[in-house]
C-alpha cells in the first residue's frame, strides 16, 4: 500500500483507529453495507487468526465482484469450522475441494463460466499453508503457468493445524510442532528450511503476488482489492497467527502478527509480473525476542540450557529478509 506521512498525533501510538483516517486508508467496518461474506456462528478458536484473515479478504472480494463470486476452498481448519454439517457460516457461492487441488477446482469454475458468458463471475480458491505450500504446490503451479484468471489466498498459520499442528513446508525452523517435538540437546526442526511461495509465484511472472497480515486489516483489504480488479492468476499469501498451534494467548493474535512484521520476520511486499514493486518499511525494528516469547512452540529456546545461537540464527533470517526486501525505513516520522 502506498506509504503515507504519520501525523503528529499519531506519533507514538499504533491505535490511530478509522475514524482519524481518511475513507481510504480507513478498513471496512461492521456496517449494513458490508457483505459478511464469513458470518458469524463459526467454530473457529477464540482468536484465531484465519478466521479475521478471510472474513476481510473475502468481503474485499465479494465488494470489488460486486457479490459475483465463486470460492473453492481447500479442506483444512477454515473449511471444517465454516461448515460443519449440515451447517454453514459462508453467505457466497462456495464449494469445498479436495485437500490439494483447491487451484485446479478453480481453474475449472473459472473456466466454465467463461465457455457461460459470465465474465463478470470472478473465482477465488484459498487454502491453507499445508494445502498450498506442500499437497496443492503442484495444482497451484499449473494454475500460476496458465495464467488461470483466479485469484488464490493462502492463509499461512505456519502448520497443519486442523488435524493436530503437524509441521509443513511453511513451518519455522525452531518451531515445536506435533511432527517436529523439542527433543535433544539442540531442538529443532530436522526435516527441511521451509519454502517461500510468495517468491515461487513470482518466478512464474504472474500479473499480481503480495504478502499480507492479519495486523494490518487495511492493507490486506487493497492488496485483495488491486488483485480483484486485476485478471489472470493472481497470489496473496496473508500470515495468520493460530493460538491454538502457536501457544499463543487469543488475545494477542494481532500482537504477535504485527511483532512478525516488526521483526522482519514477515515481511510484507507487493509484486508485478515477477518484479517487487512495493514493500512496507518497519517503522519500528524489534528484536525477534519479543516476537517468540509469546509463543509457547518457542518457549524451549529460553529454558536456562538452551544454545542461545538458537535465537541468534532466527534474528539472522530476520536480517536477511530485512536486507533482501529492503525492509529498513529511510526516513523516520516517528
Ligand atoms: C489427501 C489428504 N491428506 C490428508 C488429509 C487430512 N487433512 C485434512 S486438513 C489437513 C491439514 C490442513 O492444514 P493446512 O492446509 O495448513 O490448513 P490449516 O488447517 O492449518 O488451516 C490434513 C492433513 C486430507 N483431507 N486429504
Ligand atoms: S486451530 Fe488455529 S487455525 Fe484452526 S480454528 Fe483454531 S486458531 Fe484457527
Amino acid at each position: 500500500m502506498p506509504a503515507s506521512l504519520i501525523k503528529f498525533y499519531q506519533t507514538g501510538t499504533f491505535t490511530v483507529g478509522n475514524r482519524l483516517l481518511q475513507e481510504e486508508g480507513a478498513s471496512v467496518q461492521s456496517d449494513q453495507a458490508r457483505p459478511n461474506v464469513l458470518t458469524s456462528g463459526h467454530r473457529a478458536c477464540q482468536g484465531c487468526g484465519e478466521a479475521l484473515g478471510a472474513r476481510f479478504a473475502l468481503d474485499t472480494a465479494m465488494r470489488i465482484s460486486n457479490s459475483q463470486l465463486i470460492v473453492a476452498n481447500a479442506t483444512g481448519c477454515l473449511e471444517v469450522f465454516s461448515t460443519p454439517y449440515p451447517e454453514s457460516s459462508w453467505r457466497v457461492s462456495w464449494m469445498h475441494s479436495l485437500f490439494g487441488n483447491a487451484a485446479a477446482v478453480a481453474t475449472g469454475i473459472a473456466a466454465a463460466m467463461k465457455v457461460k458468458g459470465r465474465p463478470e463471475v470472478r473465482v477465488v480458491a484459498q487454502g491453507g499453508d499445508g494445502g498450498t505450500t506442500d499437497i496443492g504446490l503442484g495444482c497451484l503451479s499449473g494454475m500460476f503457468e496458465r495464467n488461470d484468471d483466479v485469484l488464490y489466498i493462502c492463509y499461512d498459520n505456519e502448520a497443519y493445524m486442523n488435524t493436530g499442528v503437524q509441521r509443513s513446508s511453511a513451518t519455522p525452523d525452531w518451531a515445536s510442532t506435533a511432527t517436529t517435538p523439542v527433543a535433544g540437546p539442540q531442538p529443532r526442526n530436522t526435516v527441511g528450511h521451509g519454502k517461500s511461495v510468495p517468491l515461487i509465484a513470482m518466478a512464474h511472472r504472474i500479473p499480481y503476488v503480495a504478502t499480507a497480515s492479519v495486523a494490518d486489516l487495511r492493507d490486506l483489504e487493497y492488496k485483495v482489492e488491486k488483485a480483484m480488479r486485476l485478471h489472470g492468476a493472481r497470489y496473496v499469501h496473508i500470515h495468520v497467527p493460530c493460538p491454538l498451534g502457536w501457544g499463543s494467548d487469543p488475545k494477542d493474535t494481532v500482537k504477535v502478527a504485527r511483532l512478525a512484521i516488526e521483526t522482519g520476520l514477515f515481511p510484507l511486499f507487493e509484486a508485478e509480473s515477477g518484479v517487487i514493486t512495493d514493500r512496507t518499511a518497519i517503522r519500528r525494528l524489534k528484536p525477534v525476542e519479543e516476537y517468540l516469547k509469546l509463543q509457547k512452540r518457542f518457549a524451549h529456546l529460553f529454558r536456562p540450557d538452551a544454545d542461545p545461537h538458537s535465537v541468534s540464527a532466527i534474528q539472522d533470517i530476520a536480517n536477511r529478509n530485512i536486507k533482501e526486501f529492503g525492509l529498513q525505513r529511510e526516513e523516520s516520522h516517528a
